[in-house]
């Protein structure tokens, strides 16, 4: 099952980082039948609207990028919202794909699915074979439900709908609202507002041990492009870079980049969270898709993204 140039593909979450760099990849690839929504005209959670959109589109492929997401104080603080949403959205979502014959569902995870403890490289096959992370558990969750319903939707009625768990991502459209990003965009702000108004020192937070891996979203979207037209299969699929970081090592990068001067003061009251979740990505790699946009090129092409659009 492969995208044709005039499919009717449905990107859920159209506005957001993922789904905006989805629209980007399929514009710049020249697929034309794209069908999107804003979630002022559609609440994936109203499960009334969400089936009269598919009964009125009938979208033949949907990219399910529409989620409610944050960094480690958002999903630590909502977490009500983030398990009931995220249930709500993807269940509405691939109920309808089901009901209304789309050919296939591609549904976004993330890497925060896997143990807290899990050996690193994290591979597919170590989900469920511990306990989660305390600071994004009802997310978690709410993806691991996803996941398994895409798989227990194929088992029983054949649904070509498969997931795909990225890593930690940043880029173009991020969230860089403090309280509730991730954070490669709260230290893109960070620094950038501390230079700008000669601050002496800016707060990060927990100890910046933790490491991270960071895939750029451009390289996400060729990802699931590349999976929507090539993987059929019913387990899910890492995505990443291969390769991790700790957050001190990110901060110097970023600070130099930027050109900020003062010092860094690093609050451990703040939680540190998943002490490392660096994906296994052989099994895509081995697919035939890698990523291409090293860390560095990704801090500077953000940052200028993030100047000419937000910071000026
Ligand atoms: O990106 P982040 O918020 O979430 O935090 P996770 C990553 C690390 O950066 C943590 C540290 O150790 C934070 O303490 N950090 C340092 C900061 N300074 C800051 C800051 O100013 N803002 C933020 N946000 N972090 C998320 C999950 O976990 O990973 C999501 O909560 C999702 O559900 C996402 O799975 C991919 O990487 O720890």
């Amino acid at each position: 099952m492969r995208l044709s140039k005039k499919s009717k593909i449905y990107i859920a979450g159209h506005n957001g980082m993922v789904g905006s760099a989805i629209v980007r990849k399929l514009n710049s690839l020249g697929y034309q039948n794209l069908i999107v929504e804003t979630s002022k005209n559609l609440d994936l959670r109203n499960s009334l609207e969400t089936e009269s959109f598919f009964k009125l589109k009938k979208p033949e492929f949907v990219f399910l990028a529409a989620a409610k997401v944050g960094g480690i104080l958002a999903n630590s603080t909502y977490k009500a919202d983030f398990i009931y949403d995220n249930l709500m959205i993807q269940s509405n979502v691939i109920k309808n794909a089901h009901k209304y014959d789309v050919k296939k569902l591609l549904f976004l995870g993330s890497s925060c699915i896997y143990p807290k403890e899990s050996p690193q490289p994290i591979k597919e096959e170590y989900l469920l074979s511990g306990l989660l992370e305390t600071t994004n558990e009802p997310y978690a969750i709410a993806k691991i439900a996803g996941l398994k319903m895409c798989e227990y939707f194929r088992e029983q009625y054949g649904c070509n709908f498969i997931s795909a768990m990225p890593t930690n991502l940043y880029g173009p459209n991020d969230n860089f609202n403090l309280k509730t990003s991730h954070v490669f965009a709260a230290l893109i702000r960070k620094f950038h507002e501390a230079k700008f108004q000669n601050l002496s020192e800016i707060e990060l937070w927990g100890t910046g041990s933790p490491k991270r891996e960071f895939l750029h979203v451009d390289d996400l979207a060729e990802a699931l492009i590349f999976l929507m037209n090539n993987y059929d299969s019913n387990s899910t699929i890492n995505v990443g870079t291969g390769e991790d970081v700790s957050i001190k090592e990110l901060a110097n990068n970023m600070q130099k980049l930027i050109g900020f001067n003062g010092a860094i003061y690093w609050n451990e009251e703040m939680p540190d969270g998943t002490p490392r979740k660096l994906l296994n990505v052989s099994k895509i790699n081995n697919l035939g898709w890698k990523s291409r946009i090293e860390l560095t090129n990704g801090i500077e092409q953000t940052y200028r993204w993030y100047t000419k659009n937000i910071g000026n």
